[in-house]
């Protein structure tokens, strides 16, 4: 009896047995199907692999060149639009560039000046290396030089062009030698360089930005849509003696990432003139850049606005003492290696995780 209590006992523990793993396995096979069924709707679309672009030797900067090629600028006199010598640097860009790359455009356009009535004749001057490459970046500077010294401590000079060493023709120095490297090394990522036209023509206390970044504004007017560099590198004051470049918050709001990227890389080759101790906010070239979604940054000498430095020799910015004995080809030197370690090294690299 007690024995057939046992097996009985056995048999129905055996029974249940059975049925929980039956019970179990029709959950799990019921679970992944309905797992398979939703993976089908749902499944989020893979992120598209971007191969890293092998990096290459980094060519290395002429800094007397670049210091040359601002001096040339301001010895033909004030950029200033409708001038003599803003038609004669616009020949000089073409003639520079045309040696280093078929791909030069010009782009040039009007638009209305002061006083009234007046019409300005602009030109924007785009070059171009690796033109077929997908990932770009997109490297800007103004060549237009400020018509008025309106900063200036002495009111009677208010009315006269600035020399624009710093305000301008830094900017032009250093990407003209950047020309003349990528032409004989192709760089990896492509490159556009583009020197634009109407960025100082404003007068704030008249209509705001309304008549600044001319240049750029028409360039995003009327760029191709399939045009999309990556980001912008903004190049505005980068050649003071004592430089100080600092994050700029327009740039890092436009993409801490590639702010970083630039400020990282400035580490990594101990550049003196680069810290990001502090940030400066300032309205710049970059603003139609990043407004038509193209991020940007700038790299600019930002005490220099405004006469903010408190160092006497740093005061000239809008002023008749815009001239180069305020700059250094080292300043400029190092803002020229770090594009070039930029374009052939560090984007190379870091173009999946960026
Ligand atoms: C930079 C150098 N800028 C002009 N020269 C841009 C700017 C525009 C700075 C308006 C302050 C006010
Ligand atoms: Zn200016």
């Amino acid at each position: 009896m007690k024995d057939e209590n046992m097996t009985e006992k056995r048999k129905t523990g055996w029974i249940f047995q059975l049925i929980s793993i039956i019970f179990c396995l029709s959950l799990i096979i019921g679970c992944s199907k309905k797992k398979d069924e939703t993976s089908e709707e749902e499944k989020p679309a893979a992120a598209p692999v971007i191969p890293a672009i092998p990096a290459q030797p980094v060519p290395s900067f002429n800094a007397d060149q670049a210091f040359a090629d601002m001096k040339t600028q301001v010895a033909d006199g004030p950029r200033v639009p409708n001038t003599a010598a803003h038609e004669k640097v616009v020949h000089w860009l073409y003639d520079q560039l045309i040696t280093c790359t078929q791909n030069v455009n010009i782009q040039t356009f009007r638009f209305p000046g002061y006083p009234n009535g007046d019409t300005l004749h602009l030109t924007n001057v785009i070059a171009s290396f690796n033109p077929s490459a997908t990932w770009r970046v997109l490297i800007v500077t103004h060549f237009d030089s400020r018509p008025w010294a309106d900063e200036d401590p002495d009111s009677l000079k208010h009315d006269k062009p600035i020399p624009a060493a710093n305000d301008g023709a830094s900017g032009v120095g250093v990407m003209l030698e950047l020309a003349r490297l990528m032409k004989d090394s192709m760089p990896p990522i492509g490159v556009d360089l583009f020197f634009d036209d109407g960025e100082d023509y404003g007068k704030f206390d008249i209509d705001k930005l309304d008549r600044y970044f001319l240049g750029v504004k028409h360039f995003v007017r009327t760029k191709p849509a399939g045009y999309a560099p990556r980001f912008a590198i903004l190049l505005d004051m980068v050649g003071d003696t004592n430089a100080d470049f600092e994050p700029e918050y327009n740039s890092v709001q436009s993409g801490l990432t590639y702010v970083n990227e630039v400020w990282n890389t400035a580490k990594s080759l101990k550049l003196k003139h680069f810290n990001n101790l502090r940030q400066t906010n300032i309205e710049d070239d970059h603003l139609p850049l990043i407004e038509a979604g193209i991020p940007s940054v700038d790299i600019i000498d930002g005490d220099l606005v405004g006469h903010q430095s408190s160092d006497p020799n740093r005061k000239y910015w809008h002023t008749l003492d815009d001239l180069p004995k305020h700059l250094s080809r080292e300043t400029m030197g190092e803002v020229g290696k770090l594009l070039l370690t930029l374009i052939y090294q560090q984007l190379p690299q870091d173009v999946p995780k960026l």
